[in-house]
């Protein structure tokens, strides 16, 4: 296994690591992942060649860390220890993935360790209060390790110095097909599938999720079952958003995406996976955007979005001042 670096204009650094079959990028800007192949096959949405524009341009968030909170606070507001925070609204009234400086646009620090049987790219930054507008300066380490075992690990370790929200995630889309068709043939599979309802602007309405193992009578359901749905709820949800893009609990902390191909195996210690099946492809007027709706589904794995406003003092999200936070996920990509 090696790495090397390809620096292209804007920025931006292209980190290239080869592992035989499985080739994966990273780069700088957004400590994202912009290219994983196995042979010749695209296991994710991304643009290697001209990554200097695309990435700039792109709203979907592909392959980015996201943060300092992955997903939607409902009208930008919350409270903590009873003083009230206004974020940036950027999603109608509400705030999405950190706000508009959020970790997706920025370029990260990096240093890579080439390690027997895997190489690191360990990436730094400082989140601050002042651009985000939520409580305390974060220091943050997003670490990627890939592995001979085609297996792509992200750590994050973070300290912030004052009690804050802390949920951050990577936004990537898989898509397991040869000829990238859409996802709508990939399964997904957990002892538990449960899945929380959304009101019409895309915000959690509720602490009780209704159990798809049980709507569907199995533990791998397709994703085309889910979208063609007759059950009155999962119908509903459907015809509102075009496809998935709900929180889970899948009832441990390892779930897997197949289709006839490949298998991928997510295993991660956070509470929940946010499941997008890229349902609305239609918002980025550029020569970039091919994507027709259900091009990718991403596995975001985080705590519930709007933890706060549903959970109050108990939410997951809550980070301590001065505590260290270290959260763990790996993808784990293998041929049928
Ligand atoms: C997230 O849940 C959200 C989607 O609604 C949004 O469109 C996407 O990020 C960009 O997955």
């Amino acid at each position: 296994m090696f790495a090397k670096v390809e620096s292209q204009s804007n920025g931006i650094d292209l980190i290239k690591i080869d592992n035989e079959d499985t080739k994966i990028v990273f780069t700088n800007y957004g400590a994202r992942i912009v290219s994983w192949k196995y042979d010749d096959n695209n296991i994710v949405l991304g643009n290697v060649v001209e990554a200097d524009e695309f990435y700039i341009e792109n709203p979907y968030n592909f392959g980015a860390t996201v943060g300092r909170y992955g997903g939607r606070i409902a009208n930008a507001t919350f409270e903590l220890d009873g003083e009230k925070y206004k974020l940036e609204a950027n999603n109608g009234p509400h705030n999405i993935h950190g706000g508009p400086k959020g970790l997706d646009k920025r370029f990260f620090d990096y240093r890579i360790e080439e390690q027997v049987g895997q190489v690191k790219v360990i990436f730094t930054t400082v989140i601050k209060s002042e651009d985000d507008h939520f409580p305390g300066d974060i220091d943050l380490e997003v670490i990627h390790t890939y592995d001979v075992d085609h297996k792509w690990t992200i750590e994050y370790k973070a300290t912030s110095n004052q009690k804050t929200l802390f949920n951050p995630m990577n936004h990537v889309y898989f898509n397991l097909n040869r000829d990238n068709n859409v996802i709508d043939n990939h399964s997904i599979s957990s002892s538990k599938l449960d899945m929380y309802t959304l009101d019409e602007d895309n915000i959690v309405e509720t602490k009780n999720p209704i159990d798809l193992v049980d709507i569907f009578n199995e533990q791998n359901i397709q994703f085309k079952d889910i979208f063609n749905s007759e059950d009155a709820i999962v119908k509903e949800q459907m015809e509102r958003f075009g496809g998935v893009d709900h929180p889970f609990d899948i009832g441990g902390n390892e779930m897997t995406v197949e289709n006839k191909h490949f298998l991928l195996t997510v295993k991660t210690d956070m509470p929940n996976i946010v499941i997008f099946t890229f349902n609305d492809t239609t918002g980025w007027q550029s020569d970039f955007n091919i994507y027709k709706a259900h091009s990718g589904f991403t596995l975001e794995t985080q705590c519930i979005p709007n933890d706060i406003n549903l959970f109050g003092d108990e939410a997951p999200s809550i980070l301590e001042a001065n505590q260290p936070f270290y959260s763990k996920t790996s993808y784990k990509i293998s041929e049928k």
